[in-house]
């Protein structure tokens, strides 16, 4: 970004209190953003005790060494005994921890109990296979509970899993292994996408040609398909595991015992491994699901949409959750599969009532339409949630409209891999909403907006994001490279961490993301953020979807190009387009137009459902489109590109 702060274009007046029954019984109240501000360290220690502790940590932070934080170091626990038997031994061993709905329409509910004797059975299997505290153990598999006790399984033992998205080539997986020094791999013959077995052991097999020191690999069976085999060192998981001992002492661990590793994109170079350890990471992770969904472990039913390869799921199906009890749904399959409605039925069969998503999927259920929510009972909800892009104004209004049923808070959560667990959310019991904010820091983390040269920027306006406390569940460093660590987060801002979002206060000092800073426009010399352009656009009731991105000019430094995907309904014409460039003048300003608007059928997206900008940016400059071994779909760049017109046809 330039010196100039990004400019403030978008204006959202409305305004959604908190519901009365829901304010009246909310787990965590408005007292606890003052207890907080009062004496940050107690209110984490307090919340520690969450937990249940082998050794009760004395210490809350250790910040003699910054950036390098230690959170509760003399205490000792096991994250996995604190997710599953501690709910046992309360006795809530009959209680449903699991709800599987497999794509196929098989289904699963897994107890507390039975949980507990397949987690202490996988610990056993992988101590057997020669797996030992301090270890890494790689985990590619498909959305099956296997996975969460996969990585309940190392948790227990003390050894670190590094989940990769199954779906990433074997050069991503190999990589990864590599890099976080791999003993075994827990992978499957496949999984259902699409309606249709989708293999993922011959990854693994491609990438164990490329990096040694794997000695086995543990294999699930879930299509039963066949898979080519490598004797001495792959084992199937039910023959291995279904024979262990259903007891295992859950050793107490350090809090500062390495948990997992987990591996982020990033734009250029290799992928950065992420690290996170135990005590302060389950503490926040624990913390701000019961806070930011209210969750209520007796009667909710909770449902997270996420990947289990991202940080999403790590936090958000199997630690927050888990840790606090918790009945949820985990779903293998694609939301259309075998029909739009899919992940409505699947809110009406189990009665969900806290569902946590991502604006992909909500704009995805918008462009298909709202005739197909409409036709499931979708009155259990009480919480919904959104995570991971900014969500536009209109996809908020729409999902309080048609998932929600007018009733429901939306908590729209700001984190990152980094940051491990929530940072920047309402609280549903007593935020009054604003469609498009996260608002404030939740109590115990502090956050704000700064300038170019650090400087705290006045409510009203734009600048970067960054965190100026240490928090629980923050990343220790980068797996190998510490330097990188300090490099990356730490030195933009002296002694603040920078989390790479634009951002901006508004009047009452509530906080809205604006996208990454390497997306930011610059147009004649004003900071613009795709994020308000694109907001601006999917409220043209045409729009379904959109991506913005600044493309060199030569009178204006960069022009604005937009990729739209249109609703159901529209269709595209030379009047919509100039109709979609007026809208968008109207609503921020005549700076923001558009200078071209692009009609495509999808948008290249990473599985975790963000926009790949850069390689928009690619055809917007009519160059050769660059890596695309993130994206999802592959093939998206091809389908968008013979979407539209040669370069140089147009104006
Ligand atoms: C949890 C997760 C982190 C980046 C982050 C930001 C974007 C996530 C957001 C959001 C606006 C939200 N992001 N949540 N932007 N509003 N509620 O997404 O982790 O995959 O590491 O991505 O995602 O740009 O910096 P991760």
């Amino acid at each position: 970004m330039s010196n100039e702060s990004l400019a403030n274009l978008l204006k959202e007046e409305r305004r959604f209190a908190p519901p009365a029954e829901l304010a009246a019984s909310a787990n965590v109240t408005a007292d606890a953003y003052a207890q907080a501000s009062e004496d940050r360290l107690a209110f984490w220690a307090e919340q520690a005790r969450r937990l249940s502790w082998a050794v009760e940590p004395t210490e809350t932070l250790d910040w003699s060494n910054p950036p390098f934080a230690k959170w509760f170091a003399d205490g000792k626990l096991n994250v996995a005994y604190n997710c599953v038997d501690r709910h046992v031994e309360a006795g809530n061993g009959d209680r449903v921890a699991i709800h599987f709905e497999g794509e196929p329409g098989d289904s699963r509910a897994i107890t507390y109990a039975q949980l507990k004797d397949e987690v202490s059975r996988a610990a056993n299997a992988l101590q057997e296979l020669g797996v030992a505290k301090g270890d890494r153990v790689a985990v590619y598999l498909p959305m099956i509970p296997e996975a969460v006790v996969a990585m309940l399984a190392c948790a227990r033992i003390g050894a670190a899993h590094s989940v990769v998205f199954g779906g990433f080539s074997a050069d991503a997986v190999a990589s990864r292994i590599k890099d976080a020094d791999a003993k075994v791999v827990i992978t499957a013959d496949g999984g259902y996408r699409r309606g249709k077995p989708s293999a993922l052991k011959p990854a693994i097999d491609e990438a164990l040609t490329k990096v040694d020191g794997v000695s086995s690999v543990l294999v699930v069976r879930r299509t039963g398909e066949e898979v080519a085999w490598t004797e001495g060192r792959d084992v199937w998981w039910h023959e291995l595991v279904d024979g262990q001992s259903a007891e295992h002492t859950p050793e107490a661990h350090d809090a500062e015992q390495p948990l997992f590793i987990l591996y982020t994109s990033g734009t250029t170079g290799k992928p950065k491994g992420i690290l996170h350890t135990s005590g302060g990471y389950l503490t926040q992770a624990s913390f701000t699901h019961n806070a930011v969904f209210d969750l209520k472990p007796e009667t909710d039913v909770y449902w997270c949409t996420a990947d289990i390869g991202w940080v999403t799921g790590h936090s958000y199906i199997v630690y927050g959750p888990l840790s606090n009890g918790a009945t949820q749904v985990i779903y293998e399959g694609t939301p259309d599969t075998p029909h739009q409605g899919r992940m409505f039925e699947i809110v009406q069969k189990y009665g969900v009532t806290v569902l946590y998503t991502a604006p992909t999927l909500i704009r995805t259920w918008m462009k298909w339409g709202d005739s197909i929510p409409a036709q499931f009972d979708l009155t259990s909800l009480r919480v919904l949630g959104s995570v991971g892009e900014p969500i536009n104004p209109e996809a908020w209004i729409w999902y309080r409209e048609h998932i929600g049923a007018n009733r429901t808070p939306i908590v729209d959560t700001w984190w990152q891999t980094e940051t491990g667990a929530i940072m920047i959310s309402p609280l549903p019991g007593v935020t009054e909403t604003k469609p498009g904010s996260a608002q404030r820091a939740l109590p115990g983390i502090a956050a704000t907006v700064v300038d170019d040269e650090a400087r705290e920027v006045p409510n009203g306006s734009g600048g970067y994001l960054v965190l100026t406390e240490p928090w629980p569940s923050m990343l220790r460093t980068i797996w190998g490279d510490d330097q990188r660590y300090v490099d990356t987060y730490w030195s933009r801002f002296e002694g603040r961490y920078f989390a790479g979002d634009g951002a901006k206060k508004d009047e009452d000092g509530d906080i809205w993301l604006l996208g990454r800073v390497d997306d930011v426009m610059l147009v004649s010399g004003h900071n613009i953020s795709t994020t308000e352009v694109e907001s601006a656009l999917v409220g043209h009731p045409a729009v379904a979807e959109s991506a913005v991105v600044g493309a060199t000019d030569a009178t204006t430094g960069q022009a604005i190009v937009a990729f739209v995907i249109l609703r159901g309904t529209a269709t595209d014409s030379a009047e919509l387009i100039a109709d979609l460039r007026n809208h968008v003048g109207r609503t921020l300003g005549p700076i923001a137009k558009p200078k071209q608007i692009k009609v495509v059928s999808e948008l290249p997206k990473t599985r975790s459902g963000k926009i790949m900008r850069r390689l928009l940016r690619d055809i917007a400059e009519g160059r050769e489109v660059g890596d695309t071994t993130t994206l999802a779909d592959s093939s998206v760049m091809n389908l968008i590109q013979s979407q539209l017109p040669a370069a140089g046809t147009e104006g």
